[in-house]
């Protein structure tokens, strides 16, 4: 069988980082996971662009699958999104300078997705490898969140799947007493998910 085509993404640093654990741990997994044939990008840490950049990318591979990584700074676990909202506030600057409160993803969209992962069986498989992990029932309403509004707003209805996974803080970004994780357990639970997609 041919193996399935996964568009994996992660993205560039923000708010002050010189690092993103997302794009620092996808761009070193495996080419292949499973059934999977891994594709890898960075993508903007920028309302609409991000999306954009990923949807752009998915017109030319045609995947069968979108999963996204982003930074949850503060988080002590790996966790899979279940939902995104159609709603776009920035507690701080994206990487273009924009913060907007209170605006809709989609104009037209509804209200929220699910994700279109099994994310409760990617969670479930973090943690029998030993990690942390949880679903999360927020993505925030950040880029991470517009990203992954975007991605299944534009795949409702078609066979192609989407989800995201928010990682932890590395260990050289997080304060005393804020939570982190080693780039190879970030791997290592991003790997153990994608197996059981
Ligand atoms: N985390 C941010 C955006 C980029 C990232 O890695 C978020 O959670 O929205």
């Amino acid at each position: 069988m041919n193996p399935k085509k996964l568009l994996i993404t992660g993205f560039d640093p923000f708010g002050g980082e010189s690092i993103n654990p997302s794009w620092e741990a996808v761009k070193m997994l495996p080419d292949v996971i499973g059934d999977w044939q891994l594709t890898k990008l960075e993508v903007p840490t920028v309302f609409g662009k991000a999306g954009e950049t990923v949807l752009a990318a998915a017109a030319q591979l045609q995947p069968d699958a979108v999963l996204c990584v982003g930074q949850a700074g503060g988080r002590a676990a790996i966790t899979p999104e279940l939902v995104a909202i159609n709603l776009r506030f920035g507690r701080i600057a994206d990487n273009a300078g924009a913060a907007p409160v209170d605006e809709p993803v989609a104009a037209d969209g509804p209200a929220a997705y699910f994700s279109t992962l099994p994310v409760r069986a990617m969670a479930q498989a973090i943690t029998e490898v030993g990690l942390p992990g949880q679903v999360s029932y927020s993505a925030g309403a950040f880029v991470c969140n517009d990203l992954l509004y975007t991605v299944l707003h534009h795949y409702t209805g078609t066979p192609v799947r989407a989800a995201f996974i928010h990682v932890p803080f590395l260990p050289q970004q997080a304060a005393e007493g804020v939570p982190s994780m080693t780039l190879q357990d970030i791997q290592k639970g991003l790997c153990a998910a994608i197996a059981v997609m």
